[in-house]
């Protein structure tokens, strides 16, 4: 019989924020099953779904720790900051309070004023309410995008912590949150200019194994 991971992931193949946590668990080489939720398909708005979470929304980590189910943590973030307790080495997070203001803000610049702008929910809104036909949504990813970004490029080029990576010479969560954006553009046909800080950064996480492993042309139902 196979062994089962500590942790469950329910997860979707392309998902900017399953992808965050997928680079997270590689990092610190925890594994996890992934359960399959089709954003496609809807399933995320399904009954069964919304008793795991209710904002209907992934991805959502159980942790198995010694045959306990935990309660689903939802909120890529808090699941970042989770494993990074349950597993600190290496820690994605610097070490003073300053500094890890700093990587926190980076983050949630993308995570809390980026990306939730561009999810599923809202394109659905878009179009069924709104009536935005496939031009006015693609012209509304790309302002987002292009927002996010290129705020999130001019801090990186003004603050002197900036390095290898956004802070510093460690990965931290705000490579993993920039990583999780710049690795769905292509998905959806997108190209943001203007951000060479941005583009060096991401090329150095992309040359890591647990960004690698963790992309989404590589997970289970990605198109081959
Ligand atoms: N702030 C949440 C965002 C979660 C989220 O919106 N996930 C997307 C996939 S990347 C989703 O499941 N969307 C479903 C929908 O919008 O219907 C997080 O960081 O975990």
């Amino acid at each position: 019989m196979d062994s089962q991971a500590r942790f469950e992931l329910f997860a979707f193949w392309r998902t900017s924020a399953t992808y965050r946590v997928r680079v997270a668990l590689n990092l610190k080489g925890l594994a996890a099953d992934e359960r399959f939720v089709n954003l496609e398909a809807g399933e995320q708005r399904s009954e069964a779904f919304l008793k795991v979470n209710p904002m209907g929304a992934i991805p959502a980590l159980i942790d198995r720790d010694e045959g306990k189910l935990s309660p689903p943590i939802t909120q890529s973030l808090a699941i970042l900051e989770f494993l990074d307790e349950v597993q600190p080495a290496p820690s994605i997070l610097p070490t003073g309070p300053h500094g890890r203001a700093r990587v926190r803000s980076l983050a949630a610049m993308l995570v809390a004023d980026t990306h939730p702008l561009i999810t599923p929910r809202v394109i659905k809104y878009l179009t069924d309410e709104a009536k935005f036909d496939a031009e006015a949504v693609k012209a509304w990813r790309l302002k987002w995008f292009t927002t996010g970004l290129l705020a999130f490029e001019q801090r990186l080029e003004t603050e002197a912590e900036t390095g290898t990576f956004c802070h510093g010479e460690d990965i931290t969560m705000a490579d993993i949150c920039l990583a999780s954006i710049k690795i769905v553009l292509p998905i959806f046909k997108i190209e943001v200019s203007g951000t060479p800080m941005i583009d060096r950064i991401f090329a150095a996480c992309e040359r890591h194994e647990a960004f690698i492993q963790a992309a989404p042309n590589r997970q289970f139902g990605a198109p081959s």
